[in-house]
């Protein structure tokens, strides 16, 4: 039977609606299953296609839709949602529904401390899952092959998205104006322009998922765009990329542009990247700016309102019995404290800028009113001599720099005695990166360039 209009009304609270797997197919015009303001409904086992919306649930709270299909509805309306839409309400549950190509997206949700949970909504040429509540738990839910977003948090806060799947779509996971919510092991893969996509975002928490092989190919969605792994856009602040605990780091690999894009509009600032593995990219690794390699600036300068942080400087790598030196240098703002990230490479980056493919280790080290710090790094690892390292410098705001080139650069050999006497000359390297044994030696080197 065909429905014209709404098929069915939901006309009381704690209702239980169990379709048994029977089907509801409309005109186009109308919704399938209509709730405005019932609690405590449960909508389960029923198959709703070609109406202008499928099911429904407006101001509602503590209800459920459960094993539904909602495919084939029309709608062209509804932020983002032809196929299941909660505006509004609390408390919901949406689990294990099927959403497929819906004209206009799958889900769409701005209730609150609702959760979605084993969903699948692919092949909607809008959204396949748009958030834009808080507070809400969104884990193990699948987006793939839609027109636009896979994911999309819009103006929704102190969401936690976890082990979700959105591939091939225009971007996999998307924030706009959305703040403190959370990404945790989700797969943002294959999709034509970025991974995930922070616009005017701030402190979000972004952790062990994995961006791999987004590529601009042209083909939907958002057309223009550069197939970044993980691009934060337009002031998008205090943002996290991985983290400092076991699984905390993203996997950013095989993107057609940069691993990480960070430019920062109008002051944007404390954007952290922190112990991923980041390879394979077409460009950087990390591109603060959206302009290749940004030059380091004296003292850093330039810091301040555009956070182009300066990266290290490699002087010297050994590794043998297991055991890893290296030596740099860091050029930066006076008398701050920084911390220096460490990474092992398979393949020098042929910018012979870096990316970061297997975190090493991490040291604090704090600039002299020089703006100047050596460092010496060991660490019980062996980086292969096939292997090259990198370093990003990551200043006490949280701002992290792009990675630092994988070529030795010697230190400048000491020009006068009175660098070796106040401490020795820098930590007392020759610029073959062996080390002095003492003052002594650094005076004779001086004196004599040897
Ligand atoms: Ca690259
Ligand atoms: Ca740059
Ligand atoms: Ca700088």
């Amino acid at each position: 039977m065909v429905c014209s209009g709404t098929a069915i009304t939901i006309g009381a609270d704690s209702i239980t609606l169990d379709g048994a797997g029977h089907r509801i197919t409309g005109d186009t015009t109308g919704g399938g299953i209509e709730n405005s303001g019932y609690n405590y409904v449960t909508v389960k086992n029923c198959i709703v296609t070609n109406f202008n919306h499928g099911i429904l649930f407006s101001s509602c709270s503590h209800s459920t839709v459960d094993s539904n299909t909602v495919s084939l509805n029309v709608g062209a309306g509804n932020a983002g949602g032809g196929g299941i839409l909660f505006p509004g309400g609390s408390n919901n549950s949406l689990t294990n529904n099927t959403v497929n190509s819906n004209l206009s997206g799958g889900i769409f949700v701005s209730s609150s401390f609702s959760n979605l949970t084993s969903n699948t909504a692919n092949s909607n040429p809008g959204i396949g899952i748009d958030i834009e509540g808080s507070n809400n738990v969104i884990t193990s839910n699948t987006a793939n092959s839609g027109g636009n977003a896979g994911l999309k948090i819009g103006g929704g806060h102190n969401n936690v998205f976890t082990a979700n799947t959105a591939n091939f779509n225009g971007v996999g996971i998307f924030l706009y104006a959305s703040d403190s919510n959370t990404l945790n092991s989700n797969n943002a893969s294959s999709n034509n322009g970025y991974g995930i996509w922070l616009f005017f975002s701030n402190s979000n928490i972004i952790t062990g998922n994995t961006v791999n092989s987004n590529i601009t190919t042209g083909s939907n969605g958002y057309t223009g765009l550069n197939g970044d792994g993980i691009f934060l856009f337009f002031d998008s602040s205090n943002n996290i990329v991985g983290g400092t605990t076991p699984g905390a780091g993203n996997t950013i690999a095989f993107n057609g542009h940069n691993g990480v894009q960070v430019v920062e509009g109008q002051g944007a600032t404390g954007n952290t990247i922190t112990q991923n593995s980041i390879f394979s990219n077409a460009l950087l690794g990390i591109d603060l700016g959206g302009d290749g390699v940004t030059p380091n600036d004296p003292c850093d300068a330039d810091n301040n309102g555009h956070d182009n942080q300066n990266y290290p400087v490699l002087y010297f790598v050994s590794s043998s019995g297991g055991m890893t030196t290296i030596i740099g240098a860091l050029n930066s703002t006076p008398s701050t404290s920084f911390t220096i990230e460490f990474f092992s490479n398979d393949v020098g980056d042929p910018s012979t800028f870096g990316e970061g493919q297997t975190f090493i280790g991490s040291k604090p080290v704090t600039t002299g009113a020089d703006c100047n710090v050596t460092f010496i790094a060991v660490f019980p690892v062996t980086v292969l001599a096939s292997q090259v390292v990198t370093m990003t410098a990551t200043n006490s705001s949280g701002t992290t720099s792009e990675f630092s080139s994988w070529v030795p650069s010697p230190p400048p050999p000491p020009t006068n005695v009175n660098q070796c006497k106040n401490g020795g000359w820098q930590t007392l390297f020759r610029t073959n990166g062996t080390q002095f044994k003492n003052q002594g030696d650094c005076i004779q080197y001086v004196n004599t360039g040897k």
